[in-house]
């Protein structure tokens, strides 16, 4: 069931559209302000990608700009602290990780899940956005790519040591996924992305990067309906 093109045409200014994109455009803003700090702290823990990682978080602080910058033309406020919350979990299991030295964890919760959730509900969102928006997260998008890329290329090169703690790490993050989502599905429906297409999204790309890294395709089914069925 994908997303048809022929969609009836958003009115961008409408009470409803614009309470929605003020959730979702926070989610969006503290997604990136996470990104850009999770990179950094990346950065401690992998010194000798130090350069490439700071190159990875100056570009995360763009898209924050970015999207916050997509928000003011829309006249809306970003809810912030529902944003807060919404990242919450991630967060403290990424911190957790971090506490730890646990780069594995750290990679596969930023660089495969979260740039995979985005990659998704950016590619998603560009055919509904606005002109001004689509433009940006065009942008955005393209940038979203090499930081996945650079997760895939670590784990993959250090694939028969890290599987073990992937499988778990994906085991303990992947259901937070499917809850944030559900989270999002009202809202993210009223700005004309359907939940089923960004599920379909996601498991495409979350899956191809498993399988790039060495997982086979028993696993990567496994491990990428973790949590779903119960969500
Ligand atoms: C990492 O570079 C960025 C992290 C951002 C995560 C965004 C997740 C978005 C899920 C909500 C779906 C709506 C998307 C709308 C796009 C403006
Ligand atoms: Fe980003
Ligand atoms: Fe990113």
């Amino acid at each position: 069931m994908g997303q048809t093109l022929e969609a009836v045409a958003i009115d961008y200014q409408t009470e409803n559209y614009r309470d929605a994109y003020s959730r979702i455009n926070a989610i969006v803003i503290e997604g990136e302000a996470e990104a850009h700090s999770n990179y950094l702290q990346l950065a401690e823990l992998m010194p000798e990608f130090n350069e490439e990682l700071h190159r990875l978080a100056k570009m995360e602080d763009r898209h924050k700009k970015g999207f916050t910058a997509c928000g003011k033309n829309l006249n809306v406020t970003p809810d912030m602290d529902f944003a807060e919350k919404f990242f919450s979990e991630l967060h403290d299991n990424f911190q957790k990780a971090f506490a730890t030295g646990d780069i594995v964890t750290c990679l596969l919760i930023q660089s495969l899940i979260i740039e995979c959730f985005a990659i998704a509900a950016y590619n998603i969102y560009i055919p509904v956005a606005d002109p001004f928006a689509r433009k940006i997260t065009e942008g955005v998008v393209k940038d979203e790519y090499l930081h996945l890329n650079f997760g895939e290329e670590w784990l993959q090169d250090h694939f028969e040591d890290s599987k073990a703690t992937l499988e778990q790490a994906n085991r303990q993050n992947l259901p937070l996924v499917w809850k944030m989502l559900n989270q999002v599905e009202t809202d993210a429906k009223v700005l004309g992305m359907e939940k089923e297409a960004l599920v379909e999204d996601f498991m495409i790309q979350y899956g191809e990067s498993l399988g790039k890294i060495g997982f086979n395709t028993r696993d990567i089914m496994r491990m990428s309906a973790m949590g779903l069925v119960a969500a």
